[in-house]
């Protein structure tokens, strides 16, 4: 036995089942799934631009006969949904898992969504381990799923899950032998012709996967004092046993389809039945579908976050154990910008020119938090351009604040490309910022095209990030020092003033790739307490009333931004 993480054990299953070929896009909590599963032995595992052409090459690689893991996190989802429904009706050769890590509570998320919805609307299973062992287990299991019923198959996690340590038993590897491709058009050509036949063949399957989903292993009673009754799936399951040792519980492993019939039968032997789930109502409306009848908890379930036994008992107005639960006393501590983060002068800038900034997704939309405050939109990946160039459309004709979407490189790569050539063949205006960093930096460094580090560390070509940007059509490319103030100072104004389309590119990498820094900096005592360092948001730098200014040398990394912002020479190096 060892102790893996629901991640670490997805990667696991998938190798003992024989995949060969991974795909993902990095994102929170789904990211180190596929880091691990690179390093096994006798695969072949990549980063690809996003999330779609990630499910894409899954089913590419699935058609020409290999069993495939890929990966990423619920608004990953989002992106892939296009293939994801299709694929659903090609079905698969070699089987093909997709785990979709969900993060109820949004840790590191824009938006809390359940992917069991995707299950059901695209008709693919979808398996939901709550623990390390079964997140092993039913991801191997899962490519067999997927050859016996010719689709792909959804594993369903969530941050607690895929971030808890649990004893897993790992097993051997499968001599699996990739399946030959044949070519079929009826099979894998969806054009309606061919599209309407496999629909039925759908249909078909549907059937039969609710037939099996009675029978199989995954779904199992826990026999309680059956007056409380509660179904739950996935991590769920762990807190409900926890806050409710006496209740009687459907554990379900499959959450699409649901087993009606078992459902029924479970309802039937107990007193009151609840279902019990995160932040959804996914499993409720799915439950009371199958015709059976809910009970509510007495002071009722969050409709948001995640759960815990205690917020469990408490909805059942039961009294609380002293759970051991994390410290609610110890002091705030918000997020910021690392210490010589390349993007901050460039936030403390287009804070300075009141401009209107269109943000995106990456470790830069912290710039959006005091004191840099130089953010106004964030919504999903790559919709900064495209944002920007909305903004612009309706401001037209208005006397109003430069527009400016920030990027980061591998947001850029994911889906910003797609929304400038949008922009360029619109005739659209304003300016874009890339912050190239040098890294997928949010995630934990991964690679990307315009770093040109590949997962496997085998031999890339970098993206000339200039040149791609100028072959869309923007004839205005600068790339630029972020790290020098005057330098952000003068073309942030100059492209901003300007009518055309500019894309400035502001090239440094991410401070935490490189641990050799230079000496730090010290406040002398030609501080005048006049406060315009600690505008610029650096997590090193203090400000007391009284006493000025003073730079922690521990954090600290000597960049010396804040000495650049100095007018009275008061921050020097040493
Ligand atoms: C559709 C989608 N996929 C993945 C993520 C997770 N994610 C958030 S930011 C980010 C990449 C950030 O990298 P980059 O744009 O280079 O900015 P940096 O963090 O390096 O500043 C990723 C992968 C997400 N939020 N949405």
């Amino acid at each position: 036995m060892i102790l893996l993480s629901g991640n670490e054990a997805i990667a696991q299953g998938a190798w003992e089942a024989g995949a060969t070929i991974g795909v993902a896009y990095p994102g929170t909590p789904s990211t180190e799934t596929m880091e691990v599963f690179a390093k096994k032995e006798g695969v072949y595992a990549e980063w690809c631009t996003n999330e779609k052409v990630a499910v894409e090459v899954g089913i590419g690689a699935s058609c020409g006969g290999a069993r495939v893991l890929a990966t990423m996190k619920h608004v990953g989802v989002n992106v892939a949904a296009d293939p994801l429904f299709t694929a659903a009706y090609t079905g698969v050769n070699g089987g093909y898992v997709i785990l979709a890590a969900d993060d109820p509570g949004m840790h590191s998320s824009q938006n809390e969504q359940d992917s069991h919805y995707y299950a059901a609307a695209a008709h693919v299973p979808v398996l939901d381990p709550s623990d390390s062992a079964e997140a092993l287990s039913f991801t191997k299991d899962a490519f067999d799923i997927s050859e016996r019923f010719d689709v792909p198959v959804i594993i369903r996690s969530s941050v607690r899950l895929s971030h808890t340590k649990a004893p897993v038993e790992c097993g051997e590897r499968l001599a699996y032998e990739t399946k030959p491709y044949e070519k079929n058009a009826s099979k894998w050509v969806m054009m309606p012709a061919f599209a309407k036949p496999r629909r039925k063949v759908q249909l078909e399957r549907i059937a039969a996967l609710e037939a099996w989903v009675e029978e199989c292993s995954y779904n199992q009673v826990i026999e309680g004092d059956g007056k409380i009754g509660v179904i739950c799936a996935g991590a769920c399951y762990q807190h409900v046993a926890e806050a409710l040792p006496a209740a009687s519980i459907l554990k379900l492993g499959v959450t699409w389809p649901l087993p009606a019939k078992k459902i029924a039968a479970f309802a039937d032997s107990v007193e009151e039945l609840y279902v019990i789930e995160e932040g959804s109502e996914y499993l409720t409306q799915a439950v009371k579908a199958c015709g059976v009848n809910l009970a509510a908890p007495v002071n009722g379930l969050p409709a948001d976050g995640e759960l815990s036994p205690r917020v469990i008992r408490e909805a059942f107005g039961l009294e609380v154990p002293p759970f051991k639960e994390s410290r609610t006393d110890l002091p705030g501590r918000p997020p910021a910008l690392c210490p010589g983060c390349p993007h901050r002068i460039v936030f403390k800038e287009l804070s300075r020119l009141r401009a209107i900034v269109t943000g995106d997704i990456g470790c830069y939309t912290l710039g959006a938090l005091a004191p840099l405050s130089a953010m106004d939109t964030c919504v999903d990946m790559g919709a900064s351009v495209s944002m920007a160039h909305g903004m612009e459309l309706a401001l037209a004709g208005t006397d109003h604040k430069p527009v400016v979407a920030v990027i980061g490189d591998s947001t850029f790569g994911h889906s910003g490309l797609s929304s400038l050539i949008s922009t360029v063949y619109n005739q659209g205006t304003g300016t874009v910022c890339i912050l190239d960093n040098r890294t997928t930096a949010m995630t934990g460094h991964q690679g990307n095209p315009f770093n040109g580090v590949t997962l496997q560390n085998r031999p890339s070509r970098e993206l000339d990030l200039e040149a791609v940007v100028k072959a869309l059509g923007v004839e205005d490319v600068r790339v630029l020092d972020p790290n020098d103030l005057s330098v952000v100072r003068e073309n942030l104004k100059s492209a901003t003033s300007s009518d055309a389309l500019s894309v400035l590119i502001f090239r440094s990498p991410c401070i935490l790739l490189d641990k050799k820094h230079p000496a730090p900096f010290a406040v002398t005592d030609k501080c005048t307490s006049c406060g315009i360092c600690a505008t610029i948001g650096c997590p090193a730098i203090s400000l007391t009333e009284g006493f000025g200014a003073a730079i922690n040398h521990t954090m600290c990394v000597g960049c010396g931004h804040c000495s650049q912002y100095c007018r009275f020479d008061a921050i020097v190096r040493g």
